[in-house]
């Protein structure tokens, strides 16, 4: 892999990985562009819009999925893992959008999800054809129990049981997402390998790493699918074998490759003490993870039960992370991708102050300690949509949702609709809005899930043309990440940690001291700034240079001390 080097921390000295001064941009390839007017997004769609990423300054772009797909979860279930589903395009067309990202010097990671495949996949074909397929062993089967029932209470994250009785052979068969996503058995060796022999072929191909899956899951407890419990909902994963497993993949896959490569693990439920240890670069397991917590900070019983965010919870969450990473491993930073509602809408104000909220989050996120990722439309502050019907949705997870919480709870609909509206995927999956032409210029057809009528205001064309340009933020901040090594490497303190409505810290070096303040609120903050500002330089604001007022609505201010 990369230089890894052995001097940990991470310091400010060249030692430091390449994706420690990197920023990742997210193309959900279905919303991004498309090519062809069919109305889905494709693969010469992203390769039309390379120069706004090199414009807009990214080192990375990663590709949520393209593989052939049956397409019930939009790629995250996977039947073939060799290809490109037509609807995206052709392994050509991936050959030349790899090159043409290369020339612009953009690497381009793929998602990797191996916790599950397609119940369409030759694998899950094969394994449930008989419970004497060679196969049989590669996902999890268990005979019913004497009443006939599942073999135990775990539940899926899209609604309902997490096992589905299979006709065939009349037993279950696990799965801890959609019914059409079985769980591969990574107990299994000839799994793991499988996917490792399969992720050697796309690095061979030129892709720079991957974005994996829940790849924490990957591990179970079998002990609690069999043991006398039957079905303990809860910790059922993060089995201890996954440091094990993670760490065979890294041999397996990069072990004598010379190139930069990224490894990001999505982690529902990690800690942080998890976290350092899958990131410490001498275990050699994955470079960074995705974490949860700040996340599901505004969520009550359950991710469509939405609660009123906590400032004070948010940004003390944050900072534990930072402190419990800053010796060792590394995090990632993010407040968007395509299963997060927009960040505009969900922890700013999207109508009165959508330039200022999205300017001042961007500011706050890149100025922590992390690689920093942005997701397609965050840069010209996409906002959430709001469909008057259920009929407009598409995400597996709202629908089944809605349809569980509307027949089997009797909730009322309107009351599901507005979660939906606050928390639903489809938020962050409307097609980019490139201009404000037909179909926000997405696409020459029918979208496949309408675009947000905000369309017309809310651009990347007429982003980039105001004076007031989220994009042109981004790029300061991708710039500033680029080349500034206190901001990529500094050490990160948070002030005021109490202050409901001041986001404030500082980032620390050897050679200077940055301050970072953010008025998180519709109205002026008018106390004093934790630290003297009277001769630091303002390097970079989201309003016209006023130094000597307090902080306006939603303003957010970097100074050098
Ligand atoms: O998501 C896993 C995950 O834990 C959640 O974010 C999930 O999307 C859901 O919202 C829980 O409420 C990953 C992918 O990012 C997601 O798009 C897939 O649907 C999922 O895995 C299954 O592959």
């Amino acid at each position: 892999m990369t230089d890894l080097s052995e001097h940990r921390p991470f310091s400010e000295s060249q030692a430091a990985p390449w994706w420690t001064r990197a920023v990742v941009y997210q193309v959900y390839p279905r919303s991004f562009a498309d090519s062809d007017g069919d109305g889905i997004g494709d693969l010469n769609g992203i390769r039309s819009k390379l120069d706004y990423l090199a414009e807009l300054g990214v080192d990375v772009v990663w590709l949520s999925p393209v593989y052939p797909s049956p397409q019930h979860d939009n790629g995250y279930d996977i039947r073939d893992y060799e290809d490109i589903d037509p609807v995206f395009g052709t392994l050509d067309d991936f050959d030349a959008l790899l090159a043409e990202a290369h020339d612009r010097g953009i690497r381009i990671v793929m998602d990797l999800v191996v916790n599950h495949t397609s119940d369409e996949h030759e694998w899950f074909r094969e394994s449930r054809s008989s419970t004497d397929s060679p196969k049989r062993d590669w996902y999890w089967w268990r005979k019913p129990r004497e009443d006939g029932s599942a073999p135990n209470g775990w539940t899926s994250a899209f609604s309902g049981p997490a096992w589905t009785l299979d006709e065939t052979t009349g037993e279950y068969y696990l799965h801890l997402f959609a019914k059409q996503q079985p769980d591969l058995n990574w107990e299994n060796p000839e799994v793991r390998h499988a996917v490792y022999a399969m992720m050697r072929r796309w690095l061979d191909r030129g892709v720079d790493g991957f974005r994996m899956d829940v790849i924490n899951l990957i591990a179970k407890r079998a002990e609690l699918i069999d043991g006398p419990e039957r079905g303990a909902g809860d910790g059922f994963v993060m089995g201890p074998q996954i440091h094990e497993y993670l760490r065979e993949m890294h041999r397996e896959v990069f072990d004598g490759r010379e190139g930069a490569y990224l490894t990001v693990g999505e982690m529902p439920g990690v800690s942080i003490d998890d976290a350092a240890l899958f990131t410490d670069p001498t275990q050699q397991e994955v470079d960074m993870v995705f974490q949860f917590e700040h996340v599901s900070l505004d969520q009550g019983a359950h991710k469509f039960d939405p609660i009123p965010l906590d400032l004070v919870a948010l940004k003390t969450s944050l900072a534990r992370w930072q402190v419990g990473l800053a010796e060792t491993g590394w995090n990632s930073l993010y407040l968007n991708n395509h299963d997060q509602p927009r960040l505009v809408s969900r922890f700013g104000n999207d109508t009165d102050y959508r330039y200022e909220s999205a300017t001042l989050w961007a500011l706050v996120l890149h100025l922590h300690r992390g690689t920093p990722y942005v997701y397609q439309g965050e840069e010209i502050g996409m906002t959430n949509v709001r469909f008057e019907s259920i009929e407009h949705y598409r995400d597996i997870e709202s629908l089944n949702h809605y349809r569980e919480a509307v027949e089997e709870f009797d909730q009322a609909p309107s009351s599901v609709l507005g979660a939906v509206h606050a928390m639903g995927r489809d938020n962050a999956r409307t097609p980019m809005q490139w201009t404000a032409g037909e179909q926000a210029g997405f696409t020459t057809g029918t979208p496949w899930i309408a675009v947000n009528p905000n369309y017309p205001e809310i651009n990347a064309e007429a982003d980039r043309a105001s004076g007031t340009s989220v994009f042109a933020f981004y790029q300061r901040l991708i710039e500033l990440r680029h080349t500034n090594d206190t901001v990529a490497l500094g050490d990160f303190e948070l002030l005021e940690p109490s202050h409901p409505t001041l986001y404030a810290f500082t980032r620390s070096s050897s050679s200077e001291r940055l301050l970072i303040v953010a008025n998180v609120s519709d109205d002026p903050f008018t106390g004093d700034l934790p630290l003297d500002v009277s001769t630091a330089e303002l390097l970079l604001g989201n309003y016209p240079v006023d130094a000597d007022l307090p902080l306006r609505p939603w303003e957010a201010r970097l100074y050098r001390l």
